[in-house]
Order: C-alpha cells, then structure tokens, then sequence
C-alpha cells in the first residue's frame, strides 16, 4: 500500500550543522528540516511511498556542518507495498456446519507475514504470529452449542509493512437438523399401524433454529409439503390422507422436518393398510342342515393383511 512514511534520524558535530540532506537511490539531494537541541541535532522528513520503487531501495543522508565540511551515509531499506495474499481451504463461503467444522487457511507475502489471525463476529479465534513469507492456521472449531444462525469469518494478514489483507466469509452453523417426535397415526381402524379409510397424523417437529417445512411420504412416493415456512422453534402438526389412493399391505411412511438452513431428518414409521375384509368359511358345517350332539366346528379364516381376531356367535349368544 502507498502510504506516507517518516524518516528521521540524529547528527552531531563538534561545531554545529548547518543542513542535512538526503538523497533516494542517487537522485539528486534536497535538504530536510532541522533541529538542535544543544549538540544533538534531529532532522526530519516524510516521503509517500508511491514515489519509493518496491524493493531495494537506498538512502543517503549528506550532513554538513557550519564549516561545510559535509559526511554522506548510506542506508538501505526495504520498500513493501504488495498486500499479503489470503488462501482459503475451508470452510467456503456461505457453507452450512455442524457442531464442529475445520477451518483451514494460508497468508503468504513478497516480504513477510508479520500477522495472520482468524476473526468470528469480531472474536480471534486462532491467530499465527510466525514472521515468514507463508504462515497458515488449522483449526477444528468446536461451536459448544453457541446457537445456530449466521457467522462472520474474517481472515486478516498484515505483511512486515503494515500492509493488511482482510476477507470475509458468512457461514452458517446448524448445530443440529430439525427433528420429528410424538408421531401419533390413527384410522378408521383405531390408534394402531393397521390403517384402513382415512388415516390422520399428528406429531411435532423442533429445531434450535426454526423448523421450515414439513414432508411426508409413502414408500418412494412424492414429498407431500404439509407444514410450509412455519419458522418457528417447534410446531405441532397434523395431515391426513386416505389410505384407499394406496395398495394394501405394508408401507413406510418417512415425515421429512427441514430446519431453516437446510438441514433436515427422517422419521420412519411402518404401516401396514388394509383395506379388505377377512374372508371366512366354515369347513364342516352346511347352510340349513340339522345337527344333533356336540359339533366340532372347523372355520377357515384368512386376511390379506392379518388378522386380528374371531368371533363365533350363535342364537343362544
Ligand atoms: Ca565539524
Ligand atoms: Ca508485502
Ligand atoms: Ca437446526
Ligand atoms: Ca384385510
């Protein structure tokens, strides 16, 4: 960067100066103020440094005292106007984490690397004060439960010169997806997995964020959207859907619950539909015939689905 820049420095003479001048790489001199305070005298100046090439450069300081008898010495100095350059392996910008992310990232410099740290919302958390052309930062950050939502990662380098480098990221940290509890299906069956007509769930969905949206759906049916941008930290919910539009034996029903970053678990439940009735015949009896004495009664019953239980009955009850 181009900046102004003082020189200064101190002479000494037996009988007092009378100026000092100073030169750049061989060009030609011109005198910089001065003062004295008794045999001490301070001289001063100040360059901008757009007017110094980068690199080496050479200064020559002319003092010469009241009988003008003059002494030049020759200094040299490094000029640096090249910013640090900052690489960043990870996270990328605008990534969602988890609970613990790796952040990886290099400064490098044409002259050094005097400082190099890691900022998240105005924080340091990691810094590298190693004073070399390439110094780098590894860190597992570890979010102790801080909250989900947004972040600012700031990367600053500052080069030998005081020149700076600055890059910043927004990431995102959900420390946990949204998830589903409490799932309760009932049919026209009753509060059971055996489901027959219309089936109803309720249930509730949370996050530490806010839960977004909301999916079911069958097997590897269509995600069916019933609770939309609800943005909220827990919702309690309910759809239901008719179990006839399906085949019946067993399912999976999965309800999908997605957080407001994106992250998002799966309930899975199984159910098994059945809409046919049990088919029953009697083996060893027949319509309208006359028994006498005790009967063995022999029945088959079967079920596409299963069967819960049989009931005989008679005239006598
Ligand atoms: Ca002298
Ligand atoms: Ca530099
Ligand atoms: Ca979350
Ligand atoms: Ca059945």
């Amino acid at each position: 960067m181009n900046a102004p820049y003082d020189f200064f420095g101190t002479a000494t003479d037996d009988t007092g100066i009378k100026e000092v001048a100073i030169s750049f790489d061989n060009n030609s001199f011109y005198r910089v103020s001065i003062s004295n305070n008794g045999s001490t005298y301070h001289w001063y100046t100040n360059i901008h440094t757009s007017t110094l090439t980068e690199g080496n450069n050479e200064l020559y300081v002319a003092v010469k005292d009241i009988d003008n008898k003059t002494k030049i010495t020759r200094l040299l100095f490094t000029v640096d106007k090249t910013l640090p350059v900052i690489s960043i392996i990870s996270p990328t910008n605008g990534a969602t984490v988890g609970t613990n992310f790796a952040i990886s990232a290099s400064a490098s410099d044409n002259n050094f690397i005097s400082s190099f740290f890691i900022r998240m919302d105005g924080a340091v958390i990691a810094s590298n004060s190693t004073h070399a052309s390439f110094v780098s930062i590894y860190k597992n950050f570890v979010t102790n439960l801080s909250g989900e939502g947004e972040r600012i990662l700031e990367f600053v380098a500052f080069d030998g010169a005081g020149n700076n480098a600055n890059t910043t990221y927004t990431i995102y940290i959900n420390e946990n997806p949204a998830r589903t509890s409490n799932v309760v299906i009932t049919s026209e069956a009753g509060n059971q997995i055996f489901l027959k007509g219309m089936a109803s769930i309720t249930g509730t969905s949370y996050d530490e964020g806010s839960v977004k949206d909301v999916y079911y759906r069958l097997d590897s049916g269509e995600e069916i959207k019933f609770v939309s941008d609800a943005n909220v930290t827990s919702t309690n919910w309910n759809f239901s859907f008719d179990t006839r539009n399906y085949s019946d034996g067993a399912h999976k029903l999965f309800i999908k619950a997605v957080d407001n970053l994106g992250g998002y678990t799966v309930y899975t439940t199984n159910v098994f539909i059945d809409n046919s009735r049990p088919f029953v015949s009697v083996l060893n009896i027949s319509d309208y015939e006359s028994y006498n004495g005790y009967i063995n009664l022999q029945v088959s019953i079967t079920d596409n689905v299963s069967l819960l239980s049989l009931k005989v009955l008679t005239n006598g009850g």
